[in-house]
This record gives C-alpha cells, structure tokens and sequence, in this order.
C-alpha cells in the first residue's frame, strides 16, 4: 500500500487515438505520449490497459530502508520504490517504455536495474548504473509479451537481490487478458542474516551464508508476514484469482503450490504461450516467473507456500483467506455437525477431551506438537494469574496466541507467546490474567490456525 500511484492523465489515450485516426504511425521515432505508469506495492498489481501502444515512462527509485522482516527481526532493506520486491511494471506488447532511475542521496550503494523484458544489453543494467543522487534513463520497445523479473546488477549481483532489489514487469499481450476478479503479484525471494531464524534485533547480511546458498529466511513479499495477518491475500467463493509469481531469489527455485486448490492454468515461464491446465505445482525459477490462475470453490484459509516445505519454517508461508458459504458438493468433512472440534469454545464441549486445570501455582506446560497442542483444553480459575511454558516439540514453528472475549485473534487484545514464533526445540512462554468472570477463550497456533487450537474454560 506505501507505492507511488502516478495517476493516469488520460492525454495518452487522446493522443494514441489522434495518432491511429490520422494513420501516424507508432514507431519510435514519433512517440505518442509519455504517460506514468501506474505503480503500485505488492501484492496489488496495476489496472490492465488500454489496447493501443503508447511511450510510457516509469519511474522508480532505489531506497534503501530498515525494515521488519521477520516479528522483531530488523533488516536494512535495498528497494525499487520502497517495497520487496518492487512495485510490479505492467505495459503493452508494443510500448515504447522509458525506465527512469533515480538513486536517493542518502542511499549508501551504486544501483542500476536489469529488467529481463528489455531486448538489449544488460537488460538496460549499464545505462542506469546510478551512484546515490544521479539519475539516468533509457528506452526500450516492449517486444515479447509475458510476465519478468527485473533486480538491481549492481556490484555483486546476488547482495543486491538477496537484500530486496528485485520485481516483475507484465508485458501484457495485445490482445489483453481474460477478466479474473482479483489479481496478486507475489514476489519469492531469500534473506541471509548473521542471526539465525528469527533471533531478533538488527541483523546484517552473512555473505558466507549468500555464497553458500544457505539462507536464513524463505519469504513471500520481503518478509515473514508479506501475505499473513494484514497482508493475507482475500477472496470470495466463486471467485477466479489469478497470482503474478516473480522469483528474486538469488539462488532457490521455487515449487510454488497453493494447498488446497489445483491452478486451472498455469502460463510457465511467465510465457503467455498456451496455459497448461489442471496443476498441482508450479516451478519458478530465481530470474524467472510464473502466472496462475484458478477459482475458489470453498471457503477457508488455503496457504501459499514453496513446496519445499522445509522452507516454511523459514518463513515462507503466505493465506489466502476465501469468505463465504460452504459448498458440501465440492467438500465436506464427514461428522463435523457431531463432532464440533472443528470451532473449539462453541458446542464442541462432547468431543473436546478433558480440560486440564492451570495448578495453584500457575504455570502450566502446554506442549506444541506439530498440529497439535498438548493439553489442548485447559481450564483456569477466574483472575487467576496463568503462565504457559510452551515448548516447541515439534519440526515446524509454532505459537501460542489467545484470542479476545470476542473469539478475536487479530485484535490488540489478543496475546501472544514470547517470542512471538518458537522454533523447534525452543521453549516460549506466555503469561496473562484469567478473565474476572467465567467464559471460554479459543487459543491457536497463528502458523497452523486450523488444525491447532485449544480452549481455556475460566471458572
Ligand atoms: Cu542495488
């Protein structure tokens, strides 16, 4: 949401159209218009366009900035435009596109911009090679529709990627295409810290670790919440999605998979050639992109993931959170109206096993397990001060997190375990205040909020 929205004038339309009446023709030598692309942060991809080639200019700047990549774990980024990856460029097959770069002063690094759409040397990386402060640009004609990376080619190439200079331009097809309800750019890429996962405070690149390929996190939109709590991606039952893949890497290729779901077309290689259909996972390389496209059938939350799922606890996990009414033609858990497990703290109370009290003491150990929580139904005594040591015996990372009195897990009045993801065979800790007056709250774990739940009935 922090991209610049350059605003469409809609002079270059009027002149295109001028242009096409009067049988002008578009070559490059007589431009029709050099209207700003619209940029927008990720995961927002601009509007599609307009059917008529046009000179289009973009404008983008590298900035460098500390940034959160990780809950409590600070990073000083390098960006196009101030997001990672960079703002996804979307022109026309045919468009004459002028990139503009721009340095800022206070940047500390030289940096240019290789975009993989450009026909010509360095993909345009030795013409906008900019110290801090300088500014340069060039042209090039949009010839090859499809979806590319574009990255920094500054110094060593890997560095500048591996600390967020990388993006995707859509070089749309002449012929447009087909209307989806909602549109997603999520960009892959790794980070090599010299903490390890998830210890907290400023952390600087470990080059060892970069040249080793053995990076410290695996993220889906430059960090490990790109596209979880408030940057989940939404939809509606019945909806078609269709997800812009751009991989910065610098070195992993990505086994892209969305669990749950099936891609009903997959465009490899970012290649607008005929879709494949019918896909489980798709491949994308570091350098490379994917587009796919499918509709949601059921509701839930359904998970964006590299299926080299060793790389989930590393951070890259991403929701796509789909609302509306369920379909048991398409999907149905047998038993779930019996059962009730599925929504602890409502009426599951017969299949909820027997709640374990907080002793007089308070502290009470609740093991994580993957997909599990050991005891998961616990009960407290009303005002009773409740410390939970939660040790992570499991492979994947966990948390704890305690909903609100209103069965609210995104609210200030949730609380959370510290630290805020525990990895395995760490041991967290989270302590609280039992409500005053008896209820039941609802606990998860925010990784794995559909299968580990539990409940604390206050007495
Ligand atoms: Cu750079």
């Amino acid at each position: 949401m922090n991209g610049n929205w350059v605003l469409r004038t809609g002079m270059g339309l009027v002149l295109a159209s001028v242009a096409i009446a009067t049988g002008v023709a578009c070559d490059d030598k007589a431009p029709l218009a050099n209207e700003q692309v619209p940029l927008v942060a990720p995961p927002n991809v601009p509007p599609a366009l307009r059917r008529i080639p046009e000179r289009v200019v973009v404008p983008l700047e590298a900035v460098e900035k500390q940034v959160e990549i990780a809950p409590g774990v600070q990073y000083r980024v390098w960006t196009f435009n101030g997001s990672v990856p960079g703002p996804m460029i979307r022109v026309k097959e045919g468009d004459s596109v002028e990139i503009r770069l721009k340095n800022r002063t206070d940047s500390e690094m030289t940096h240019s911009i290789d975009l993989h759409a450009v026909n010509g040397p360095g993909g345009g990386a030795g013409a906008t090679t900019v110290a801090p402060g300088e500014e340069k640009a060039f042209e090039f004609k949009a010839l090859a529709p499809g979806l590319y990376v574009y990255h920094c080619a500054a110094g060593i190439v890997a560095d500048h990627i591996a600390n967020g200079m990388y993006g995707a331009i859509l070089v749309e097809p002449s012929a447009g295409l087909p209307r989806v309800d909602h549109e997603f750019y999520v960009g892959q890429s790794e980070f090599y810290t010299t903490g390890d996962t998830n210890e907290k405070g400023l952390q600087t690149q470990d080059t060892a670790k970069l040249l080793a390929e053995n990076p410290t996190y695996v993220v889906f939109n430059g960090s490990t919440k790109g596209l979880a709590g408030d940057n989940m991606l939404k939809a509606k039952v019945g909806e078609t999605v269709r997800i812009y893949v751009a991989n910065g890497g610098p070195n992993f290729t990505s086994s892209f998979h969305v669990i749950g779901e099936i891609f009903d077309k997959a465009w490899n290689f970012g290649s607008f050639s005929a879709p494949i259909q019918n896909v489980q996972t798709v491949l994308v390389p570091p350098g490379g992109a994917v587009i796919v496209q499918f509709r949601v059938d059921v509701p839930g939350d359904y998970k964006l993931v590299d299926h080299a799922l060793s790389r989930a606890s590393k951070g890259g996990v991403g929701i796509l959170r789909v609302e509306g009414a369920a379909r048991p033609q398409i999907f149905d858990v047998i038993g779930t109206a019996a059962a009730g497990a599925a929504t602890p703290g409502t009426s599951g109370a017969t299949a909820t096993p027997a709640a374990v009290s907080v002793p007089d003491s308070g502290t009470l150990k609740v093991t994580m397990k993957d997909n599990l929580f050991e005891p998961r139904a616990i009960a407290a005594k009303a005002g009773q001060t409740v410390t939970f040591d939660i040790p992570n015996a499991g492979k994947a990372i966990h948390n704890v997190r305690i909903a609100d009195a209103a069965g609210s897990y995104e609210s200030a009045a949730s609380v959370v375990s510290d630290p805020e993801l525990i990895s395995p065979g760490k041991t967290g800790k989270l302590t609280f205040k039992a409500a005053t007056t008896p209820g039941t709250f609802k606990f998860r774990c925010d990784v794995h909020p559909d299968v580990m739940t539990g409940t604390i009935a206050v007495q």
